[in-house]
């Protein structure tokens, strides 16, 4: 059959940390290519699928990607070679085959993904439909119409993705209006330039973090950031909590101590998560914050839920680190009522069809999807917007600036255009 895999090569990439990652390219027998790296985060969470370094010093200080590299050419490939590149189910059977464990520590999340979603790459070129629409095709998901998810763009970052910013880790507009994909896209990333211009006239530096967000080492507390967007909004033009909203990602487990204590060191606070919940609910009471992604560690499984129950009725609570794009985790998060929102990221889980099976588990359970970008290595592959056009996701978190992110936002302008929404 044409469709047939015939080639799988995998090769070290550099991605936006200055660090490798792995991206595949695979050739059908027609000679049809597809090709796709996979990106890796800076603040990922435990139990996340591992992303499979060399561990060699000698090498991008112990970050090569080669033992990846060989995985895929040497141990996927003749697992592969031979499937038919449009049955992508039977594929990433077989890549889940050689690896069932959750976090892939033996071949490799990284390797496993690049196969797979090159795959899906591939599969989208022989069959001449656009990706978005052959994911659709495959996982019959997403429904009838397209509703192409809103932006949430990382305005401010601190935490992990910056030097001496905000604990928390990211501060992002989101569209609340929706008034089309262009300029939904405008208006957030309108808000992102005025809030440059307003933090140079307060002095602060407008250089910006791992994912092209403003990094402020100014600035004076965590709570800073909102009103200083909040005005931003205003200066664009647009209605703050009307027109666009404030999204928050605390990524709390970065902060949350051996002692299950919240350390906030740019406020001198020490919060229990009751206190901590206490604080999100204030801050969404003074700002029009619509949204907080792990809020709570991501083993704070008892506070979760309190979470959920304060806020869950006016903002979004999202899971990232908690869930892990991790069915079984989300169907815990779901059966103790821990959120009502899940982030969505492919290698957190390993394939496509498991990324399809925890948005649709989450969909069918009514909660909202954002799928994401990652902190510190992405690439310019733009799958996750197709994947996100295909399941008709809510949301999709991506920074604002840098070639990496901005990709993303014009491949979401592309299919809008293409679908004339
Ligand atoms: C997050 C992500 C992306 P990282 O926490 O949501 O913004 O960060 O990829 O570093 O885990
Ligand atoms: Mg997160």
């Amino acid at each position: 059959m044409k469709t047939q895999v015939k080639e799988i090569r995998a090769r070290e990439i550099l991605s936006t940390g200055g660090f490798p990652t792995v991206e595949a390219v695979v050739t059908l027998e027609s000679g049809v290519v597809g090709v796709a790296s996979v990106p890796y985060g800076t603040s990922a969470g435990k139990h996340e699928a591992v992303t499979l370094a060399d561990g060699d010093p000698r090498r991008y200080r112990g970050k090569g990607m080669l033992k990846a590299v060989r995985n895929v050419n040497d141990v996927i490939a003749p697992k592969i070679r031979g499937l038919d590149a449009l049955d992508q189910h039977t594929i990433d059977e077989h890549l889940i085959s050689l690896d069932p464990t959750p976090q892939r520590r033996d071949i490799g999340g990284n390797a496993i993904l690049s196969v797979s979603l090159a795959c899906a790459r591939a599969g989208s070129a022989a069959s001449g439909l656009p990706l978005y629409r052959h994911i659709r095709d495959t996982y019959k998901t997403g429904g009838r119409d397209f509703v192409l998810p809103k932006p949430m763009v990382v305005v401010i970052e601190g935490g992990r993705h910056a030097d001496n910013s905000t604990d928390l880790q990211e501060y992002l507009v989101g569209v609340v209006k929706d008034r089309g994909t262009r300029e939904n896209v405008r208006a957030a990333i309108e808000v992102y330039l005025f809030l440059g211009t307003l933090l140079k006239k307060k002095g602060y530096s407008t250089n910006v973090g791992t994912e092209g967000a403003y990094a402020p080492t100014a600035i004076k507390s965590n709570e800073e950031p909102l009103s200083l967007i909040e005005e931003a909004m205003e200066d664009a033009g647009y209605k703050p909590g009307e027109d666009v909203g404030i999204a928050m990602d605390p990524a709390a487990s970065e902060f949350v101590g051996d002692d299950g204590l919240y350390h906030l060191a740019r406020d001198g606070q020490d919060l229990s998560p009751e206190d901590m919940i206490g604080y999100y609910e204030c801050l969404v009471d003074k700002y029009c914050v619509y949204s907080i992604e792990d809020g709570l560690g991501e083993d704070d499984w008892s506070a979760w839920p309190v979470m959920n129950k304060r806020l869950g009725e006016k903002i979004m609570v999202i899971g990232d680190d908690l869930t892990v794009t991790n069915v079984d985790r989300l169907q815990k998060a779901i059966d103790t009522g821990a959120m009502n929102s899940i982030l969505i990221k492919p290698n957190q889980v390993g394939t496509l069809t498991e990324t399809i099976a925890a948005i649709n588990l989450a969909q069918y359970n009514g909660l909202k999807v954002v799928v994401s970008h990652r902190g510190g290595g992405e690439t310019t592959d733009t799958l996750i917007i197709d994947l996100a056009a295909a399941t008709n996701a809510d949301f999709v978190k991506v920074g604002p600036s840098r070639g990496e992110r901005v990709v993303k936002y014009n491949r979401l302008m592309e299919i809008a255009d293409d679908l004339g929404l």
